[in-house]
């Protein structure tokens, strides 16, 4: 597993569990309008609803205590704009415009997100949740999609490994199994085999437990201040900086622990484009384009200089080359 110093990470041995904490966080939330007085009898009462809103759009900030951490970067952020219209999410269509279009009616409150497998406490977080049982904060984190371009996201979000304390995975637990939403009513890629890109859904993905209790990988929440824009994977999604993309599942609904390498959705469907680890590595191009460079998406217009060197693991090598050392990174593409 990988051992990060402790100045590297504000990371606290244990903030789970701690219900002291919890009740503190619904009562902030509640202040702000966002929990009904029955909240907590009735979880699903909603956040949106409590405070008059359509929408279940609110600002997180209050909510993130630690908001600067030694694992975010400094680099330029991708406007907001940009991070919310330039998306892929195939369940909204394959496009790049299509999910901020199509995916504005997602309904994600009520959302259940069920833990299993193999884990001593089976768990069902409810949507209040999601931002109320962990420590939520800013991780301002370069995003690599594997098509060779790139964002800067300051996304808000926990460590999965608090989750993972949570859950108390056996000795068999070795891999973690993702998968979002299975919703065709919603989601017109599912229904739809053109539109959805031609993917079996549901979205399945997964990781190593080290990679999964990595301080790095997150679950995020939220972005630019506010929860996830549905087109974004609402209300809750993966964040992993030092891989492709595609590894970072949308709007999940199940994390399982298995003891065998799960199956995931882009290495079945094209087994030799797609692999299971995706660390972004510019030394293994894709058999169809080169994976050196890649486009930074900015502000900047059509003529500014975006091209840039793609690095090792996505610049995040001194947090996450420790766990691949032995390993053929061609052969584990
Ligand atoms: N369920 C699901 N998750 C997904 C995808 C998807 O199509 N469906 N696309 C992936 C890809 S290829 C990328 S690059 C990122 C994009 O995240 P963003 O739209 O927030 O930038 O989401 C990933 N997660
Ligand atoms: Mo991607």
């Amino acid at each position: 597993m990988a051992k990060l110093s402790k100045q590297q990470f504000n990371c606290k041995e244990s903030q789970v569990t701690d219900e002291k904490i919890y009740q503190q966080r619904r009562q902030l939330l509640k202040k702000l309008g966002y929990v009904g007085a029955a909240g907590l009898l009735a979880p699903y009462a909603g956040l949106s609803m409590a405070n008059g809103k359509e929408s279940n759009e609110f600002s997180l900030r209050e909510l993130a205590f630690s908001k600067t951490n030694k694992a975010s970067i400094s680099e330029k952020l991708t406007p907001e704009s940009k991070v919310t219209t330039h998306n892929n999410f195939y369940e909204f269509g394959a496009q790049k415009h299509q999910p901020a279009e199509l995916a504005q009616k997602f309904k994600v409150n009520p959302w259940q997100l069920k833990i299993s497998g193999e884990v001593e406490r089976q768990l069902t977080l409810g949507y209040d949740d999601l931002f109320s049982r962990f420590d939520i904060e800013e991780r301002i984190y370069r995003l690599r999609c594997v098509e060779a371009w790139s964002m800067v996201v300051p996304w808000l979000g926990f460590q999965l490994s608090d989750l993972i304390k949570l859950a108390q995975p056996t000795s068999k637990a070795k891999y973690v199994k993702f998968k979002t939403l299975y919703d065709p009513k919603q989601m017109p890629g599912q229904a739809n085999h053109y539109l959805g890109g031609g993917i079996k859904y549901p979205y399945q993905e997964g990781l190593r437990m080290d990679e999964a209790m990595n301080p790095l990988t997150i679950m995020a929440v939220g972005l630019y201040g506010k929860t996830l824009p549905p087109q974004n994977g609402a209300p809750i999604r993966l964040v992993l900086p030092w891989k492709y993309g595609f590894k970072s599942i949308k709007s999940i609904v199940e994390i399982e622990f298995t003891e065998q390498q799960p199956a995931t959705t882009w290495s079945k469907l094209a087994p030799k484009e797609y692999g299971f680890y995706a660390n972004v590595n510019p030394n293994v191009d894709h058999p169809r384009w080169s994976q050196k460079s890649e486009r930074r998406i900015t502000s900047g217009g059509l003529f500014s200089r975006n091209r840039i060197d793609t690095q090792m693991f996505n610049g995040y090598g001194e947090q996450v080359a420790q766990m691949y050392q032995s390993m053929d990174l061609a052969k584990y593409y």
